[in-house]
Order: structure tokens, then C-alpha cells, then sequence
């Protein structure tokens, strides 16, 4: 079985937009592409049926943070990794818990070692490292594996911000040692992708750029972003990101974010993406869609029997009225989550492989400067 292979396809003529192809040993991802959050082995109250039928998701995320606690190495490593065990056959990554550590757990005391926290389930006390969190994805088994990092808040001091960005380089040293001299568990290739950081500091993230180019993996990650700053920042990072790390891999923007967001950083040369955003926001009945944005819990929508989003091709979003819809959230009818999250998956997919045609076609930016505006309309 093969490495990650990324080939570009295009790059846009007015943009650092590119479309290009990714290929694991699971099948291949065509880029730009929005990953859906399946935190816990299971995108929230979505099937794996309907992620690839309605949704047409090509690959999806998993928590290591998540399925540590729960259900376990023991249970994955018996199943046979997180594919054979929740069913979904095509790519996954999965995040290294960095993220989730300091978002979730009760209590962390980072050192040098690693970080000691508290499980947001039991309270039991635990410690991750980067040997350690190298292991535990190892047995998840995803395709795409991330580095153990550390996610400075936002703002943070540019003291702190240059301390903790160095922690991060020395992990990631750690878990490059620990991932070449451990062995592929389930027979296919796993790949790891280093994580840049640096804050809100030029400075440091053009130094953190250069430490994860010199891993040369697969593929590299931008993190840190998101997590606060008003979106201009987040846009200059994410360029200066983009522009430091090497065209020829693909480049992965974390936790990432609003359909305008990410249409702007398309436009910078992002070619992944992931968010919560989707299923959650979709979970508190606020819909996505080509036209604008809806809040299916208004009463405008009461007697509006017009279908979620015709402007899409997804089976579940052309079939479902919002007066239906608003009438499954009003009454807490779990299949109204369901439809929610389907439709807002399709929604983002439909919008990456829009993207993907116009930057193929050669008219991408005039076409993002059309759709923000359109996208960002309150309906
Ligand atoms: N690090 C990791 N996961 C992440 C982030 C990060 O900085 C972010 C920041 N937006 C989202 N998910 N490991």
C-alpha cells in the first residue's frame, strides 16, 4: 500500500485557489474538500448511508480525544480500526486531541512531557503525549493522522505564543520519531501531517511553516486559527500559512469554518476543511443554504412549503418543505436534526465542488465574490 500522493490539477490564474486530487489506500479525494466531524465514530445524527448518498462526503474526521475515552483502544483494535468498526470505507482522519484537551477536559496541567487532563465523561485522569497519541491514532487506524499540538487561546502574548509554538515543534520531533518507528496496523499506509501554529505572529508562523515543510510530509496543517480573531485576521494568517508551506501537498485549514470563510481561504490556497459547523449549527435549526441563511425555527417559514434548497442536488434537501422541517425542530422530533445536518452537509460539499469547477474553468474568483455575498444574506 502507497503514501498520500497529491496531484494539483489546476491553479487559478487571479488566486492561489487550486483543485487537485488527494489518494489513500481508502480512495481518492478530489480538493478543495470539506471534511464532516464525526467526532465520536458517528457524524452527528447522520448515517454513513446518508454521507455518501445525499451528503457525497468523500472523507470523514474522528476525535482521538473522543474515541480514547470512549469506546476505547480495546474495542477499535478489535474491530479493526475505526473503518471496519463504524463502516465507513472510504478516507478517514482523524485530529490528535491537541485541540480537544484544552476545549474539553475538565482540568490540564501541560509540561514538557505532554498534557495531563481530565475526562469530560468520568473525571478519570489521563495523560497524552506525543509518543502516546502517535499509538492511539495508530489504532483508530485513520488514513490521515495529526501531530499533538498545543493551541495557544486568542490573543495570546507573543511571549507565550513563541513558548508554546516551540513545545509544538518539539512534539512534533517526538511524534515523527514515534510514527517512522512504528509499523502500519491494519495493512493500508497512514500518513502524518504536522501542525503549524504561531498565533496571531507573522514572525512565528512563517518559522513555524518552515519546521513543518521540513518534516516533508504529506501534507501540512494550519492550526491555531479560528479560535477567536475577527475573520481579517484569520484571512492574513492563513494566506501567509499557505504561502510559506509548499504547493506541491496539500494544505489543511482546522476548525474551519463559515461557507464565506471558506471561499476566502480557498481563494489563499486552503485545500481541506473541516467544522463542526454544519451539524451543529444545523442541530440549532439554522440552515445553509444557496440562497441565504435560515433560521428554520422563525415563523416566517410556518406555511412555506417550498422545498429546503432546490438550488442543490441533494436528494434530502430537494425533498423536505421548511414549513416541515420547522414544524420536526418546533416539536423536537429527532428526524428534524437529521434532515438539518444532511441538508447542511450537502450544502458545504455542493459548495467545495462548485468551487472545484469554477477554479477548473477559470472564472473561480469572480464567481466566490458573487456567491459570499449571496451566502451571507439572512433570509
Ligand atoms: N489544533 C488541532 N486541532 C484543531 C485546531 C488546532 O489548532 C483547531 C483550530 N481552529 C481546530 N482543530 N490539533
Amino acid at each position: 500500500m502507497a503514501s498520500l500522493q497529491f496531484q494539483l490539477q489546476a491553479t487559478d490564474g487571479h488566486s492561489a485557489a487550486r483543485a487537485g486530487k488527494i489518494t489513500t489506500d481508502h480512495g481518492e479525494i478530489l480538493t478543495p474538500i470539506f471534511m464532516p466531524v464525526g467526532t465520536a465514530g458517528s457524524v452527528k445524527a447522520v448515517s454513513q448511508q446518508q454521507l455518501k448518498n445525499d451528503v457525497q462526503a468523500q472523507i470523514i474526521l474522528g476525535n482521538t480525544y473522543h474515541l480514547y475515552l470512549r469506546p476505547g483502544l480495546e474495542t477499535l483494535e478489535k474491530a479493526g480500526g475505526l473503518h471496519k468498526f463504524n463502516g465507513w470505507n472510504r478516507p478517514i482522519l482523524t485530529d490528535s486531541g491537541g485541540y480537544q484537551v484544552f476545549s474539553l477536559a475538565s482540568s490540564r496541567k501541560i509540561t514538557e512531557e505532554g498534557v495531563v487532563f481530565q475526562s469530560h465523561i468520568d473525571g478519570s485522569k489521563h495523560l497524552f503525549t506525543p509518543e502516546n497519541v502517535m499509538d492511539i491514532q495508530r489504532s483508530i487506524g485513520g488514513d490521515i493522522i495529526m501531530a499533538f499540538d498545543e493551541c495557544p487561546p486568542y490573543p495570546s502574548e507573543y511571549k507565550y505564543a513563541e513558548k508554546s509554538m516551540h513545545l509544538t515543534h518539539r512534539w512534533l520531533d517526538r511524534c515523527f520519531e514515534r510514527f517512522n518507528g512504528t509499523p502500519d496496523r491494519y495493512g493500508y499506509t497512514q500518513n502524518l501531517f504536522p501542525i503549524v501554529q504561531g498565533s496571531t505572529y507573522a514572525d512565528l508562523r512563517k518559522a513555524s511553516c518552515e519546521y513543518a515543510a521540513s518534516k516533508n510530509a504529506a501534507g501540512n496543517a494550519i492550526g491555531g486559527l479560528s479560535v477567536g480573531e475577527p475573520d481579517h485576521m484569520m484571512y492574513e494568517f492563513t494566506q501567509l500559512c499557505c504561502e510559506n508551506l509548499p504547493a506541491e501537498k496539500p494544505r489543511y485549514l482546522m476548525g474551519v469554518g463559515t461557507p464565506w470563510n471558506i471561499l476566502e481561504c480557498i481563494a489563499l490556497g486552503v485545500d481541506m476543511f473541516d467544522c463542526v459547523m454544519p451539524t451543529r449549527n444545523g442541530r440549532n435549526a439554522m440552515l445553509f443554504t444557496s440562497k441565504g441563511v435560515i433560521n428554520i425555527d422563525n415563523k416566517k417559514w410556518e406555511h412555506d412549503y417550498s422545498p429546503l434548497d432546490d438550488g442543490i442536488d441533494s436528494d434530502i434537501s430537494n425533498y423536505y418543505s421548511k414549513a416541515y422541517l420547522r414544524h420536526l425542530m418546533k416539536a423536537k422530533e429527532i428526524l428534524g436534526l437529521t434532515i438539518a445536518s444532511v441538508h447542511n452537509l450537502a450544502f458545504y460539499l455542493w459548495l467545495v465542488g462548485e468551487a472545484r469547477k469554477h477554479i477548473l474553468a477559470g472564472d473561480f474568483i469572480s464567481w466566490k465574490n458573487e456567491q459570499a455575498a449571496i451566502l451571507q444574506q439572512r433570509l
